[in-house]
């Protein structure tokens, strides 16, 4: 069977320097398709779709929000070609009642699910909805991510490969304001067997990797178990959250902790130290602030942007307030009436699609504008990315796990073990 999955192009934010990361999601979810399902992948952001190419079947995989209108558009296309179209990913999750007029809608986690909805399309009976959000699989049968489906050479920046992504933990144990993860992943933190955790990050052909989990900070025993079998892999990461305690952050920066992106919220003490024991462990920070909360006036938003450069962030990526379907903010601001627009292609996290309590959407707007603009005013973007990179290049050298890239070209070419 030919099955064309399909990730949905969709705008970076405005402001950030702009690069590609591998997706995810998809690869993880062709992991869970049967052997005799002949997988062509495609990300728009990287490369046009050809809408005649032959294929059987179309999958399409959306993670934000702002990709859902140009999947159905996709979908569309295909559908007028008579062929079948099924939806799944994170944003379907969110949209799922909008995306079943544009085809089969698939909810929740794929792993040991797809022989079935295969199934059906085989006897043209595919059904309209195939709804498991409320029963997450066994997370043992997460299998290895197919990474061999991903055009490798189009991920890269300036000619360095970027990061793989890999999990090891689904689900979050925590219900921030701004966050769908609850109603997603459900509230129970699942991880997976350390030892298919590991023996996946170990397979990846590249050092760097980027470990997608919600916040690592679930279980302070699993997260010394997880790093203590890092170890000897040598991989550099980096990770949302870990958990502010000594050890773990010993432990995190031995198994390879490169950078961490790291919600900043307010100008507290709690903050400053936070981030300074990241440091002192040598792990970098990305500072993710989120602009626009109900305790956020012009003066409030100002002092932040000060304190971010005084605590000496790594990099900081902005966004405003997003009232995404399925979190609280949601829910608070549109039982308010203070959402602007349901457009969702509005909803890249750098426009203001609700009334902030504080100021008007447009002050908020160039507000934004202007922590972008005040907090790389003395050290660009792309200086400060810089830095961050030479950071990862030291820890290698350090260990003698760095590849220059005509090293990795040459092992890429000719295979690793001929040329060692
Ligand atoms: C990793 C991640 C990122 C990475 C993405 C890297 C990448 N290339 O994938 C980074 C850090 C870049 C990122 C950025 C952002 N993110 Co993010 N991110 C996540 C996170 C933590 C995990 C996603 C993931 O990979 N999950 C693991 C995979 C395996 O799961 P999955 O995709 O669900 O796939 C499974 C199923 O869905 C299914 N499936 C998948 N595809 C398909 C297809 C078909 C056909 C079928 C049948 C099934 C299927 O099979 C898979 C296996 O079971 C989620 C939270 C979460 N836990 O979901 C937030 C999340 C997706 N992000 C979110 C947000 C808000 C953002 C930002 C806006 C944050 C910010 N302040 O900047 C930015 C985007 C900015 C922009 N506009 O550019 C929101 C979504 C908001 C929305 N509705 O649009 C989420 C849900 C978290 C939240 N706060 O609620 N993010
Ligand atoms: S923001 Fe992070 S820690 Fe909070 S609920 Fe979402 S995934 Fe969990």
């Amino acid at each position: 069977m030919r099955f064309t999955l399909i990730y949905p192009k969709w705008h970076k934010l405005g402001r950030q320097t702009e690069f590609h990361l591998p997706p995810h999601g998809p690869v993880v979810f062709a992991a869970a398709l049967p052997d005799y399902v002949d997988v062509t992948f495609i990300d728009e952001n990287l490369e046009a779709i050809d809408f005649d190419a032959a294929t059987d079947f179309v999958g399409i995989s959306m993670m934000l929000t702002v990709q859902v209108q140009r999947g159905w558009a996709i979908a569309d296309e295909y559908r007028k070609r008579g062929v079948r179209v099924m939806f799944g990913g994170i944003a379907t999750m969110l949209h799922a009642e909008e995306c079943m007029a544009h085809g089969t809608v698939f909810l929740g986690e794929a792993e040991g699910r797809m022989e079935e909805v295969l199934a059906d399309f085989r006897k043209g009976a595919l059904k309209p909805v195939y709804n498991h959000l409320d029963q997450q699989p066994d997370i043992a049968l997460v299998g290895t991510a197919r990474r061999d489906l991903l055009k490798r050479d189009l991920y890269n920046y300036r000619g360095v490969q970027m990061v793989d992504l890999v999990h090891a933990s689904r689900g979050c144990r925590f219900h921030c304001y701004p966050c769908a993860v609850a109603y997603l992943g459900g509230r129970r933190f699942r991880p997976r067997p350390i030892d298919k955790a590991i023996a996946e990050m170990a397979a990846i052909d590249n050092n760097r990797l980027f470990i997608v989990d919600n916040s690592l900070a679930q279980s302070t025993e699993w997260e010394l178990d997880l790093f203590r079998e890092m170890i000897p892999l040598k991989k550099k990461w980096c990770s949302h959250p870990i958990e502010d305690k000594p050890e773990v952050l010993d432990l995190a920066a031995r198994a390879g902790a490169w950078y961490v992106y790291q919600a900043v919220f307010d100008t507290s003490d709690y903050i400053r130290e936070r981030i300074r024991r990241y440091h002192d462990h040598g792990i970098g920070v990305e500072g993710t602030i989120l602009l626009g909360l109900d305790n956020h006036d012009e003066d409030f938003i100002k002092r932040l942007i000060d304190f971010l450069l005084e605590i000496d962030l790594d990099l900081a990526e902005f966004t405003v307030l997003t009232p995404f379907p399925h979190t609280r903010a949601f829910d608070e601001l549109h039982r308010q009436g203070r959402i602007l627009t349901y457009d969702w292609s509005r909803y890249t996290a750098d426009q203001v699609v609700y009334q902030p309590k504080h100021m008007s959407a447009e002050r908020l707007q160039e507000l934004l504008d202007y922590a972008w603009t005040s907090f790389y005013a003395d050290e660009p973007q792309n200086m400060k990315m810089a830095r961050l990179f030479a950071r990862v290049v030291q820890k290698e050298m350090a260990d003698h796990t760095f590849r220059p890239r005509s090293r990795r070209l040459r092992d890429q070419h000719f295979g690793r073990g001929e040329t060692a």
